[in-house]
């Protein structure tokens, strides 16, 4: 990969400008190029984030610009595309942006791009697939945002359940960034102890995990019923993903990464614990999951399968 630590952000909504935004307050890249369809907002919003500059974390350069800008790009990340209303589901929003997939993809790819692509736009598990698809990029370089957003929010309930820090909690949302995700519980730590140990000593109720389960899964239509959209948990989440891939940092992440088997299933992306790294998925970590979970992954990627057999295949 190229030494510059150059992001071009296709699509300047919500969630690209949030994960934008984020860059300055963290540092860790050198460059960021903006590209949308509407090509007056992604100019706006270049000249707004340049005026931050003089108060940004290190030295970073900020630009609107076309997709030749990709040519010696390390990472391209992709957050164009509808959203869903409050009556949608995510994966009601696949034919109008594969579409648009199809179209940014063979643009990037025409600059002679060879580098990641990260890919945030829903549903993102079949996003990833079409771009994959398209681009022809090795597998383990086109990586999609996944359960990485869901797995925040699990952290995040889980450690003011326990009362112990998010850092502490060691424990994965997988399958679809949707409705068929699903937590293996069984493979759930706080620091190096068992989760389900944890809870059998501060005699715990395991049926609270399904609250917290259930709030993770609905907190998307929680938070676009009351502001339409979320933004800031996924910015951050691609500003983590992004600086693993730059740092070589050979972190794990669960993220929407292609299966050849590891689980089980072949020839599709969904959301797994992987080591990430300059190459991108270094490889998928493989958990020992119960026949329950097991059960829950196979529902959820056949599922996937079928959705990228009606769209692209
Ligand atoms: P938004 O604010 O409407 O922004 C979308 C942007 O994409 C707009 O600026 C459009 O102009 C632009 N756009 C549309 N078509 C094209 C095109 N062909 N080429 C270039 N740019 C284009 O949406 P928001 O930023 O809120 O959401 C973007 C996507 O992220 C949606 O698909 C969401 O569903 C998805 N999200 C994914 C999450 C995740 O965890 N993976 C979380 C939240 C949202």
């Amino acid at each position: 990969m190229n030494e510059k630590r150059k992001v071009v952000l296709v699509g300047t909504g919500f969630v690209g400008m949030s994960m934008a935004y984020s860059f300055l307050n963290t540092g860790g890249i050198d460059e960021l190029v903006l590209i949308d369809v509407n090509e007056e907002k992604a100019i706006g919003e270049a000249m707004d984030l340049q005026h931050g500059l003089p108060y940004a974390q290190g030295k970073l350069s900020i630009k609107a610009g076309g997709y030749e800008e990709c040519k010696d790009a390390g990472i391209v990340v992709i957050t164009a595309g509808v959203t869903q209303t409050p009556q949608e589901t995510r994966l009601d929003l696949t034919a109008r942006n594969t579409k648009i997939m199809q179209s940014v993809t063979e643009q990037i790819m025409a600059s002679g791009f060879d580098g990641i692509i990260v890919i945030a736009s829903n549903p993102v598990d079949c996003m990833t697939y079409v771009v994959q698809k398209v681009s022809g990029l090795p597998k383990e370089r086109v990586i999609g945002s996944g359960t990485l957003l869901d797995s925040a929010r699990l952290r995040y309930l889980m450690g003011e359940y326990l009362n112990v820090s998010s850092n502490n909690i060691h424990a994965y949302i997988m399958g679809e960034h949707g409705d068929s995700s699903f937590v293996p519980w069984t493979n759930a730590y706080v620091g190096c102890k068992p989760l389900l140990d944890v809870l059998d000593e501060q005699g715990k109720d395991l049926s609270q995990l399904h609250d917290i389960y259930t709030q993770v899964q609905q907190a998307g239509y929680e938070i676009v019923k009351r502001k339409k959209s979320t933004y800031y948990g996924i910015g951050l989440s691609l500003n983590r993903l992004v600086q693993a891939i730059f740092n070589d940092e050979n972190v794990i992440l669960t993220v929407s990464a292609y299966q050849s088997g590891e689980y089980g299933q072949r020839g599709l992306y969904i959301g797994v614990p992987a080591i990430i790294n300059r190459h991108g998925v270094r490889e998928v970590v493989k958990l020992k999951l119960n026949e329950v979970d097991q059960a829950k992954f196979d529902h959820s990627a056949r599922m996937l399968s079928s959705i990228n057999h009606e769209t692209i295949d």
